[in-house]
């Protein structure tokens, strides 16, 4: 489960890209997270009036919501595996705030890839993409592991 030294370069690497635009790619995910999994929205009360396309693409509060994510989850990469402090407290408001069923954490990171691999298809290679999944592999097993921790089956 863990990842190789080069491996989490190239996470890193390929994160810096995601970091020139954070509120484009964080917005681009959630739009792709809402239309591949609309039942995804019902999680942030503030989400669940957007009705359309053009609702969401317009949505400060979606465009604000992405950049917390995608900073919270580069947060916990550039940390290369030792990111008990940080998973934690994000664990513990995803599990007994906004209760996020790791399900949902999956569809996200599914997202995140997709996102990635349309922005930046010249430097999001093979071997990037697997060594980026492993590392969303690794927090969504950690993430687990803390849901239940907080009573929350996830
Ligand atoms: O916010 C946060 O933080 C999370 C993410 C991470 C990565 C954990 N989220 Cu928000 C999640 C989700 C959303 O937003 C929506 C839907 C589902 C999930």
């Amino acid at each position: 489960m863990g990842l190789s030294d080069q491996e989490w370069q190239q996470v890193l690497s390929i994160w810096g890209k995601v970091e020139s635009d954070i509120a484009g790619h964080g917005h681009a995910v959630l739009m792709r997270l809402f239309q591949d999994h609309p039942e995804t929205m019902d999680r942030f009360e503030k989400f669940r009036n957007l009705k359309t396309h053009d609702q969401m693409k317009g949505s400060e509060d979606m465009k604000k919501h992405g950049v917390t994510v995608l900073t919270q989850l580069g947060k916990i990469l550039k940390h290369k595996g030792n990111h008990e402090a940080e998973l934690k407290p994000l664990a513990q408001t995803h599990a007994t705030k906004h209760r996020v069923p790791v399900k949902y954490l999956e569809f996200i990171c599914e997202a995140i890839m997709k996102v990635m691999a349309e922005k930046h298809s010249a430097d999001f290679g093979a071997n990037t993409q697997a060594a980026m999944k492993k590392a969303l592999e690794l927090f969504r097993h950690d993430m687990a592991s803390k849901y239940k921790e907080f009573g929350f089956q996830g």
